[in-house]
């Protein structure tokens, strides 16, 4: 279970109460237009809220949501799609005065509390979602978790109260699949699956994880994306390998590690190849559900109940895992769908990596994928455009008299131009040599290069270097280290 594994001291960290004062509940819901200027809502403009030198939004504002002319918001076009996004979690708050009854999906074939199953789906009175924990058709929040990932994607923006959410066009579909401490079975996260596939959702949030993978959970991926849904899935807490690690190893969903203000990949984020994309994830700002308090009672976390409370009124609050970083990627999803509803999956997936912002190690990188997401690149970016560069293995082969080294990978784009290999001694190397003649044509999962052996002399580790380059000039790069021993 993944629902916090935060590891800073929050317990030893005085917190201020809200210097703000909220404004009355009552103040009009969020106009959609309203969005295309700097939101009003306090926590928003806010800084140092629990004595922290930073923004009290500032997960929002690193990935492009900030107060300028040129916010991601400004970029979602005239007349945005509403989008339906499954949240599978612990339910929600729906009473809570920064979510918006506007932003929660609602079941337009069934008729409310008439104990009948007006739209035949097998769920009676499900209007908003569905608890398959109590089997029941009120699937609210008694953990927090879920309230808190969804106030991420959907908070009310602009409403002058609390935070604002990343998409105010969002519909949120409730799955309640967690129970009060988090936990999970198999058997009714593949459930919420089906049902989110099968009433609608183009969009799946999984903030939601656990060691092994069922295959009744892998069957209910596939089926969801066989429909055509998105799935997101935090990469979790472990500071494991992700392919390890249940849902987040799936192909065929996309999987968000965790930044943090240095925009470096945060320690306890797991890693591998699985990991698409990163997104902030260090003390994010949400909503709390009415009497929860997720950290405590977490072993794995050093917290004092009530510590992560923010606000006088106690209904925000905050907290740190790859949890939470994987809604903000859902909410920018969700908001390019809100853009142009027809892009397909692919695209999506292609738009999100594509348009990331890369850290780290140059080039995508175990830790953080292709970089970090970046909501205004994202919103602006060709759905066509890419450029990739990966290199998968290397081998030894004859080559004439000698040996040479022959580099396995991919380059290609959708507008090619070449692909160069270098060379460079050490773990970190400072300066690169060209090596192997350059690739004029693209290669999926072929041979990128031969590097005569001779051009390893004099060290005993290496470090290939693949380099593709769009026609309009733009690159990706990929690392490979040879140890010689
Ligand atoms: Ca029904
Ligand atoms: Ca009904
Ligand atoms: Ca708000
Ligand atoms: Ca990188």
């Amino acid at each position: 279970m993944m629902k916090s594994g935060m590891k800073n001291n929050l317990s030893s960290r005085a917190i201020k109460l809200a210097a703000i004062v909220l404004f009355a509940a009552g103040a009009s819901s969020s106009g959609i237009a309203k969005a295309q200027t700097a939101p009003n809502d306090p926590y928003f403009k806010a800084k140092g809220t629990w004595g922290q030198s930073y923004p009290d939004q500032w997960a929002l504002k690193r990935v492009g949501f900030d107060e300028s002319a040129n916010s991601a918001w400004t970029l979602v076009g005239k007349r945005p799609s509403p989008v339906i996004v499954a949240v599978i979690d612990t339910g929600l708050d729906w009473n809570h005065a920064d979510i918006a009854w506007d932003h929660i999906w609602k079941n337009s074939g069934e008729t409310p509390d008439n104990g009948k199953d007006d739209d035949s789906n097998g769920f009676v009175d499900d209007v908003i979602g569905w608890d398959f924990y109590a089997n029941g058709n009120k699937p609210w929040d008694h953990d927090g978790h879920g309230t808190f990932v969804t106030g991420i994607i959907a908070a009310d923006t602009n409403n002058k109260i609390g935070m604002a959410g990343i998409n105010p066009y969002a519909k949120i579909m409730v799955l309640k699949a967690l129970n009060n401490f988090g936990h999970s079975r198999a058997s009714y996260l593949a459930q919420a699956l089906v049902y989110a596939a099968d009433n609608g959702a183009r969009i799946v949030n999984l903030s939601v994880g656990g060691k092994g993978l069922t295959p009744v959970e892998r069957d209910a991926v596939t089926y969801a994306v066989s429909k055509g849904v998105f799935i997101i899935v935090a990469a979790g807490n472990e500071a494991v390998r992700a392919e390890e690690f249940g849902l987040a190893g799936l192909e065929d969903v996309l999987t968000v590690a965790t930044t943090g203000l240095d925009d470096n990949r945060e320690v306890f984020s797991n890693w591998g190849q699985s990991v698409d994309l990163a997104a902030p994830g260090i003390d994010v700002l949400s909503l709390r559900a009415r009497r929860t308090d997720f950290m405590a009672g977490n072993p794995d976390i050093e917290y004092e109940p009530g510590a992560a409370y923010v606000g006088s009124d106690k209904r925000y609050y905050r907290s740190s895992g790859t949890s939470f970083s994987a809604p903000i990627v859902t909410g920018i999803a969700s908001l390019l769908l809100s853009k142009d509803p027809s892009l397909t999956n692919e695209e999506l997936r292609r738009i999100l990596k594509q348009s990331a912002r890369d850290i780290e190690t140059p080039g995508i990188d175990q830790f953080t994928g292709y970089g970090l997401v970046d909501a205004r690149a994202a919103l602006k970016a060709d759905r066509k455009f890419f450029v990739s560069a990966s290199i998968s293995d290397v081998q030894i082969v004859q080559d004439g008299a000698g040996q040479a080294v022959e580099v396995l990978g991919t380059a290609n784009a959708d507008q090619f131009n070449k692909a160069e290999l270098f060379l460079g001694s050490g773990e970190d190397p400072t300066s690169w040599k060209p090596v192997a003649t350059p690739l004029t044509q693209s290669m999926s999962d072929g041979v990128l290069g031969r590097i005569s052996a001779a051009e390893f002399a004099g060290a005993p580790v290496w470090v290939v270097r693949l380099v593709t380059t769009h026609s309009n000039g733009k690159t990706r790069e990929a690392r490979y280290q040879i140890d010689l021993d």
